[in-house]
């Protein structure tokens, strides 16, 4: 599994930052000063914050910049996805079955948190799931790191966004000196996104609830916290609307094109939108606009709550996979209409096929769990090479089980 860098809208422009400033790898020049007399200037910005000079002391006190972070941004693009092969590898068999049996022990906590915030406790589940596997991640120390090391390398060596990393230093001893963490517990991302649902401090400083009732905001642990913080985000910030959906998979008629703009349901309707599954639509008041994402295939009416999930990451794959998750979780089916030149998501057994096969082959899949991380793709990816299929996209599929059936 690939940890996604969430709050993508802050990241990417950082991102973008960090692969310009990383050609011909010159951020120790870039720095203005070495590392220990930086810590030294930057301890009256924390103060103003008003961050005493004993949590200064602990947080920043024996740290040592983690500056590996600036080569991870080299493993961004990984391999480029077609939109189905992304949505049939975050929508697996994997997540929708584990998500299952989420859903029946965290459902308790999900109506309570939908009771407060008014989202919908599949959206959520879909979420979670998206971020860290329901919370697998977090338990993982091999995609965490210590956050804090993390942000200190960035706020000190980052030339060009530099602002921002500082801020996020900032609020992550913020959290430290309201005594809702401690700093060797604060691990995540290499970006800082941290816990269920990869929460920036930012995020954690301010949408952050205390729903378990403990005394501190915590996004790891029980997931309580966690779910109820993300949920008054959608809430706060993406607007989310209680009792409304996301929106629904159509059939577009000759005639009508997708773009165009809001109307409601029921203009859709009289236009000849029809639901793929054929069902009525539930609440024809909405209003919704129609998407597809890749011509030929299928198309989406949009309404509020997509944009809502949106808020959380910009990238309208990212919040289709998380309705779509949700409501395969719910025990809807799949989508109706193919991608051009789509496979079905391969099932649960046949990526621990793929992935007994490989590594029988002598390529290192880090296990045989059925879960399709890095590893996994970097063996499929050499195994295609080795083949020679092409695309070499690294996509663990039906047409690589196939060819890995043949060779062995
Ligand atoms: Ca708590």
């Amino acid at each position: 599994m690939t940890t996604t860098f969430s709050r993508r809208a802050v990241l990417s422009g950082a991102l973008a930052a960090l692969a310009s400033g990383a050609c011909g790898g010159s951020f120790a020049q870039a720095a203005h000063l070495p590392f220990a007399q930086w810590v030294q200037a930057f301890r009256s910005r924390a103060r103003a914050k008003g961050i005493s000079d004993t949590t200064y002391n602990r947080v920043m006190g024996a740290i040592k910049p983690d500056t590996s972070v600036y080569a991870l941004d080299k493993d961004q693009p990984e391999f480029r996805e077609e939109v189905w092969q992304y949505l049939n590898r975050r929508v697996s068999d994997w997540r929708i079955t584990v998500g299952t049996e989420r859903a029946k022990e965290a459902m308790p906590l999900l109506k309570r948190v939908e009771h407060t915030y008014g989202v919908d406790p599949y959206v959520m589940l879909g979420l979670w799931g998206m971020e860290t596997a329901y919370g697998d991640l977090v338990t993982n120390p091999k995609h965490m790191r210590p956050v804090i090391p993390a942000l200190a390398a960035l706020a000190w060596g980052e030339p060009r966004r530099r602002s921002y990393w500082e801020q996020e230093l900032l609020n992550a001893m913020v959290i430290v000196e309201r005594g809702w963490a401690d700093p060797k517990d604060m691990i995540g991302s290499w970006a800082g996104a941290m816990g269920h649902t990869q929460w920036m401090p930012e995020v954690w400083l301010n949408m952050g609830v205390d729903f378990d009732g403990d005394g501190r905001i915590s996004p790891y642990g029980k997931p309580d916290d966690a779910l109820a913080g993300t949920a008054q985000y959608l809430a706060k910030r993406g607007k989310y609307r209680r009792g409304e959906g996301w929106g629904y998979e159509v059939l577009m008629p000759a005639g009508v094109s997708s773009g165009g703009g809001m109307r409601s349901i029921a203009s859709w309707h009289s236009r000849g939108v029809r639901r793929a599954n054929g069902k009525p639509f539930s609440r024809p008041s909405e209003l919704g606009r129609l998407w597809q994402p890749v011509p030929g295939g299928p198309v989406f009416l949009l309404t509020h709550n997509f944009d809502a999930v949106k808020s959380y990451n910009p990238a309208n794959t990212y919040a289709l996979a998380v309705c779509h998750l949700g409501d395969r979780i719910r025990g809807e089916g799949g989508f109706v209409q193919a991608f051009p030149g789509s496979e079905r998501p391969p099932t649960l057994a046949e990526v621990q096929e793929i992935q007994r096969r490989l590594t029988a082959l002598g390529f290192n899949t880090d296990g045989t769990d059925g879960r399709v991380g890095k590893d996994t793709m970097k063996a499929i990816h050499d195994f295609q090479i080795k083949a020679g299929m092409t695309p070499a996209d690294g996509y663990a599929g039906l047409k690589v089980l196939a060819r890995l059936r043949a060779t062995s």
